[in-house]
């Protein structure tokens, strides 16, 4: 079993580090909102007052934070965890970041003699708390294989993709494809509704075609229950909308399609929904069209 530091409890982060506790492992626990560390002490974790203290027995370290701006506080900012890591230790970074940012966390570790993994996740809420997330690393293909046996009890699968910044990059590659899966389910519910379709017999219809999603199903069921409860939220999805972007932009990639989705999704934030559920910008569709889908 290993000693592990896990920095960032929000919905993603809280569910895996539960995993890596009931999988034995001994966690130390830190976020920066210091009550949201309880749930996890009471599985079992030591809750540290500092990133410093969270590492300092750890042999492997493991994040996941909100975003770019929130990885730079805790490595460079506030958390200096740069400062606190020592030669030997492996970091994982599980946010969805850009991947110039996980190149630069892997110079930088690499000059303190510790190895880094970009290991950003496919899945939400329900994914990390049951343990069924898939990950897509990258970094050295050794300090991968070191490091699967405590991705097994996160993760359904594990999928190296080569050095550092290629896992980052498959994330926004996914995070695409997820953008338009969103959009197509909004737009083909509100234009069945428009047209008089029961919205249930279009889901129904669409469970079993051979162009069935199971984001199809869940986003669409959750639309006709008006159920835009925060599983992953909007305003994270307009930051991974905005990283697409920039990623693409990098290498002059023209995404046409991912810049209308990216100016509906930058309405819903304007609107008010960036705390709801990423589905919440399906609402902007709605309202261009005037109606509303609900069973
Ligand atoms: P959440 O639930 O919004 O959690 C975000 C976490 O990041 C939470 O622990 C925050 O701490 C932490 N955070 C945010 N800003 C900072 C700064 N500046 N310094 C330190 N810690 C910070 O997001 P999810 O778990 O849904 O998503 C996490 C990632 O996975 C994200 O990249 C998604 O796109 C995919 P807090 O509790 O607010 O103090």
């Amino acid at each position: 079993m290993s000693t592990i530091a896990y920095l960032g409890l929000g919905i993603m982060g809280r569910g895996m580090a539960a995993n890596l506790l009931k999988a034995g492992h001994g966690v130390t626990v830190w976020n920066r909102t210091a009550e949201r560390c309880a749930p996890l002490v009471a599985l079992g974790a030591r809750q540290a007052a500092t990133p410093a203290h969270a590492v300092a027995d750890a042999e492997v370290v493991l994040y996941c934070l909100s975003d770019d701006h929130a990885v730079e506080d805790l490595v460079w900012g506030e958390g200096r965890l740069i400062d606190a890591v020592r030669p030997g230790q492996i970091v994982l970074d599980m946010t969805t970041v850009h991947p110039n940012t996980s190149r630069k966390e892997s110079a930088a570790f690499a000059e303190k003699g510790v190895d880094f993994l970009d290991a950003p996740v496919f899945g939400s809420k329900n994914e990390a708390a049951n343990g069924g997330l898939w990950i897509v690393v990258g970094g050295k293909r050794e300090v991968y294989e070191t490091v699967l046996p405590l991705l097994e009890p996160l993760s359904e699968t594990t999928h190296y993709m080569g050095e550092n910044g290629r896992g980052a990059s498959m994330k926004l590659v996914g995070n695409l494809v997820v953008a338009f899966q969103l959009e197509a389910i909004g737009e083909a519910m509100v234009l069945a509704t428009k047209a008089g379709l029961d919205p249930r017999d279009v889901l129904g219809v669409l469970h079993v075609t051979d162009f069935k999603s199971p984001i199809f199903d869940g986003v669409g069921g959750a639309l006709v229950r008006r159920d835009f409860d925060v599983n992953f939220a909007l305003k994270l999805m307009l930051k991974d909308a905005n990283l697409i972007a920039s990623f693409a932009q990098d290498l002059n990639v023209p995404l046409p399609g991912g810049a209308a989705i990216r100016e509906n999704i930058k309405v819903g934030v304007n609107r008010g929904w960036g705390e709801e559920n990423a589905s919440a910008f399906i609402k902007v569709i709605e309202e261009g069209a005037g109606v509303q889908v609900k069973a």
